[in-house]
């Protein structure tokens, strides 16, 4: 079949002003970290759940595999098309109306294409919280959310995506609509295909839209940094954390000191609010409790547990914010991690997770081997310690540069992961596997996994046209 002809056929559905080839297409074919670039027969932008299936149902009569893609801010390479140019890329920015808020029932129904942050504030303005948070939603997409079951920095008190989700909206891989919006707390009737649909990486259907929990306002927030003298310190305060605050915690972020003046080395309008002592600390912790008394009450439960953590050495000082603007600047800080990190160069990326009691010896014995093999490799250490989620990333210095780290990237990755694997932790925590991880997926997935992950794309998806190569090898 002609590629002219899939276009006009796509041309038909969604208007040809939203079938973008050539230079108009080109932002959608790289990957946010520029690791992946690949080709598409077309960009489309369908505005309706209906144009989203005729859209599929047009790619499977012609055979064109259908990547979507959403904010673009992936880290795996998920919303990259391959490099074979008969993949149509099938952007969800126009799918993008808030379609109900049922503040009776606390839910909300918004469609896949909202940003996150938008959902955020219309959540707000009708007096509730959506509680996803991550550094880049801004950009990234509630379908990308979904898609990818992303994390965050307060997955401690109030879940991931998956748990955040209700009901679906999902178009098939023969374009048929499974609708699927219901805003139910409790439904039993057999297997849960929502389940199946959040964290598969468009590999098993389309999301359209989505109805998402909502909850209540905090009355309060505290939010301090904490500058720590070890990891061990760092898990130790975090039990104190969680016996002192309980449901009232809803973030702990840990961040080596590597990491915090790799931020202000490259945004020096940034600065850490610490003496320069403190400012030299191995390690820091970003801490934040939600209240719902007062801003009072808040503040004293905060201080009680944060004293008590200097005066026994868990911490070496601790910076409370005295403001939203505060507290926003120390959020910037550790937001600034990744962006910080790509300005430096190359580097590797690990985003697992560990019982966070196993975290400790994970570092001392992955940094030890890693320098030891690698002299000169750099550890950027940092994430959701309270999740036991790190971003285990290894960067270049004079003696271990840029060259080195893509010569050994293979060794680096089965050193780092297997490690992991041995600790029973997981290779990919909240990123997701994409195009980036497959080879890694199959080789500490366990051969029984692997087989019913297959069997599941196969029965969904018989002719592998619903992002190809990602998650799971292409057939
Ligand atoms: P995309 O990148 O467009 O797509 C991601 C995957 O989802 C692809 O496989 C794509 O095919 C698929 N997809 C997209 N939309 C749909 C749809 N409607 N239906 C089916 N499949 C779809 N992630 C975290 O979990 N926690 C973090 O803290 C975090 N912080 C980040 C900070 C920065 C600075 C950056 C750049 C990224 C961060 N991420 C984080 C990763 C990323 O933002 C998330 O994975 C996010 O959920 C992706 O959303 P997106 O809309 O950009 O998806
Ligand atoms: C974060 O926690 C994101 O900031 C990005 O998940 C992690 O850059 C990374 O590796
Ligand atoms: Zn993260």
């Amino acid at each position: 079949m002609k590629s002219e002809t899939s276009l006009a056929a796509l041309a038909s559905i969604v208007g040809e002003a939203h079938v973008l080839t050539g230079d108009a297409a080109a932002p959608y074919l790289t990957d946010w970290r520029g690791r992946f670039t690949g080709k598409a027969l077309a960009v489309v932008r369908p505005e309706s759940t209906q144009q989203v299936a005729n859209v599929v149902r047009a790619c499977a009569e012609r055979g064109n595999p259908v990547v979507p893609q959403g904010g673009n801010t992936g880290l795996c390479g998920g919303a990259t098309p391959d490099d074979s140019g008969s993949a149509v890329v099938l952007l969800t920015s126009r799918l993008n109306r808030v379609r109900e808020i049922d503040t009776a029932n606390d839910t909300m129904t918004v469609e896949a294409g909202c940003i996150l942050q938008t959902v955020q504030e219309q959540a707000q303005a009708a007096g509730r919280l959506f509680p996803l948070s991550l550094g880049a939603e801004g950009s990234c997409t509630i379908g990308g959310n979904l898609a990818t079951n992303a994390g965050g920095t307060a997955v401690l008190r109030y879940g991931n995506m998956r748990e955040l989700t209700l009901g679906l909206e999902v178009v098939g891989a023969d374009g048929r609509i499974w609708h699927g919006l219901r805003g139910l707390r409790k439904d039993n009737t057999g297997y849960d295909l929502r389940d199946l649909y959040v964290g598969s990486e468009g590999t098993l259907g389309i999301i359209t839209a989505a109805t998402i929990k909502l909850f209540p306002q905090p009355v309060a927030r505290c939010t301090a940094m904490l500058a720590l003298p070890s990891v061990e310190k760092a898990v130790a305060l975090l039990s104190r954390a969680r016996a002192g605050f309980g449901a009232a915690l809803t973030g702990y972020e840990l961040m080596a000191g590597v990491c915090m003046r790799m931020v202000t080395h490259y945004y020096p309008h940034l600065r850490l609010p610490f003496e320069p002592g403190s400012a030299q600390a191995p390690w820091f912790a970003l801490l934040e409790i939600s209240d719902s008394e007062s801003e009072q009450h808040a503040r004293d439960r905060f201080e009680a547990v944060l004293g008590e953590a200097v005066d026994c050495g868990e911490a070496d000082d601790a910076v409370v914010a005295e403001s939203i603007t505060q507290s926003k600047a120390l959020w910037h800080l550790r937001e600034s991690i990744t962006l910080a990190e790509a300005e430096s160069g190359k580097s590797v990326k690990h985003d697992i997770s560990l019982a966070v009691s196993r975290i400790a010896k994970f570092l001392a014995q992955a940094d030890a081997q890693l320098q030891q093999r690698f002299p000169g490799i750099v550890n950027i250490t940092f994430g959701h310690l309270g999740d036991g989620n790190l971003h285990y990333n290894v960067g270049t210095s004079e003696r271990f540069t840029g060259d080195d780290l893509v010569a050994h990237q293979a060794v680096i990755y089965a050193m780092v992961h297997d490690m992991v694997s041995a600790m029973d932790g997981s290779i990919s925590a909240e990123h997701g596997v994409g195009q980036l991880k497959v080879g890694e997926l199959a080789r500490y997935k366990g051969a029984q996994e692997i087989e019913v992950m297959t069997l599941l794309k196969r029965a969904l998806d018989p002719h592998c046209l619903l992002n190809p190569g990602k998650v799971l090898p292409a057939y």
